[in-house]
């Protein structure tokens, strides 16, 4: 029996069990031969469980434990992610008549739900694994990031007639960035853990941007820039990618799928493919915002969005960049000065080190805003 490609087995005796309690509890077929939790998400806690078949042949299945600091309403998020892949295996087997690829599925539990309860009220629920497929917390290349960006493009156009009415809102005000600002400075005052003293470089940084946070609200509100069904968390760890042809096959993480901005969707794929930097990169000379990444990201974008998206939209594309940037970079010093109690950190102040890359990309986005603009009209002139 061959070994799967991925490394993610491992044998932590702890982990094995847990996936063994877990896995029998939803309607997966054979033996459970092994489990690893996969550690590259900042929310959920993540598993994989191998199940051997009767034929012998091993299939692995993914099980998640849904963060319910973040997801306050856990039913909230699986009602979406319900109706979210219903539509979309509904859309594509239509169209392609077959599965073709590999689209995310549900398992049901064997008591019939879509997710089990653990004793503790922790809710979970199982996922098909993407078979030969990798996530990348780095774009390695303008392929994977064109390939990303032509993904999340081609996943919002799945959704489009999706009737958002249908979906709830998982966490109120994800991507409201005036709120987000204004939520630092009621924790910035109240500064709980003496924090704030450390942090003023950054703190700064941010209060000279606030004219940024309104930008894409004024712009909704102008009606602009329409709202629209979208995925809300497309950090390039989100999409798998086949490992050997680098296309992308699938896109993941679908607890924040409900009505926002397309250029949030864009923003948050400039903000993770363009550097070659870890999000938590220490040595900040390593942050860099590549033009061929953008670009990439900017022709993928369109090539699969370009036929929905409006003139409005695509004039902010750029802007969306460094705007979702400056957000993520306000939540993390927020969650550091609160003293981390939303992203999952492993080292003491990694919520600053994430808060400095990302600051850091805003600076780099504004020195090179221009030209990444420029980049844009001629893609949009060439497309006319
Ligand atoms: P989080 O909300 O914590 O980011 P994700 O749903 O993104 O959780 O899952 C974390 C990681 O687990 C992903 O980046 C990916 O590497 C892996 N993963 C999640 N779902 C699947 C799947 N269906 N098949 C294969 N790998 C997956
Ligand atoms: C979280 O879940 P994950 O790791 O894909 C976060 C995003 C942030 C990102 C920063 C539900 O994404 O909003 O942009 O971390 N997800 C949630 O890396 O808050
Ligand atoms: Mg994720």
């Amino acid at each position: 029996m061959s070994a799967f490609p991925t490394p993610l087995q491992k044998n932590d005796p702890q982990v094995q069990h847990l996936v063994a309690v877990i896995g029998k509890q939803f309607a997966v077929q054979g033996e459970f031969v092994g489990g690893g939790e996969i550690d590259s998400g900042h929310i959920n806690s993540t598993y994989t469980g191998t199940f051997r078949q009767a034929d012998g042949t091993l299939r692995r299945y993914i099980f998640q434990l849904i963060n319910r600091n973040v997801f306050k309403d856990p039913f909230v998020v699986m009602h979406n992610v319900e109706r979210v892949t219903r539509h979309i295996n509904d859309k594509v087997l239509r169209v392609k008549k077959d599965l073709g690829g590999q689209t995310l599925n549900l398992y049901p539990a064997r008591s019939g739900d879509a997710w089990i309860e653990d004793a503790a009220g922790g809710v979970w629920r199982c996922y098909n694994f993407i078979e030969g497929c990798v996530t990348y917390d780095i774009v390695e290349n303008t392929r994977q990031a064109y390939q990303a960006a032509r993904a999340f493009g081609s996943f919002q156009d799945l959704v489009s007639d999706l009737d958002a009415s249908t979906l709830r809102e998982t966490i109120p005000d994800f991507h409201n960035t005036r709120k987000r600002f204004e939520h630092l400075m009621e924790v910035a005052a109240a500064d709980p853990l003496g924090r704030l003293a450390a942090v003023r470089p950054e703190f700064d940084f941010i209060c000279q941007r606030e004219n940024l946070t309104s930008v894409l609200l004024d712009g909704m509100a102008a009606g602009l820039l329409p709202m629209r069904v979208t995925h809300n968390d497309t950090k390039i760890n989100n999409v798998m990618i086949d490992a050997e042809t680098d296309e992308a096959v699938c896109v993941i993480d679908l607890d924040t799928v409900m009505p926002g901005l397309a250029l949030y969707d864009f923003g948050d794929l400039v903000r993770t493919a363009t550097s070659p930097a870890a999000e938590d990169e220490t040595d900040l000379s390593k942050v860099q915002m590549q033009m061929p990444m953008f670009e990439a990201l900017v022709e993928g974008y369109l090539d699969s969005a370009g036929s929905f998206i409006n003139e409005a939209e695509i004039d902010h594309l750029a802007f969306a960049g460094k705007l979702i940037t400056l957000e993520v970079g306000i939540r993390f010093l927020t969650d550091h000065i609160e003293g981390d109690v939303y992203f999952k950190t492993h080292r003491p102040n990694h919520n600053l080190d994430r808060c400095r890359t990302q600051l850091k990309l805003v600076e780099l986005i504004e020195a090179r805003e221009a030209e990444m603009n420029a980049f844009v009209r001629k893609v949009r002139r060439g497309s006319h």
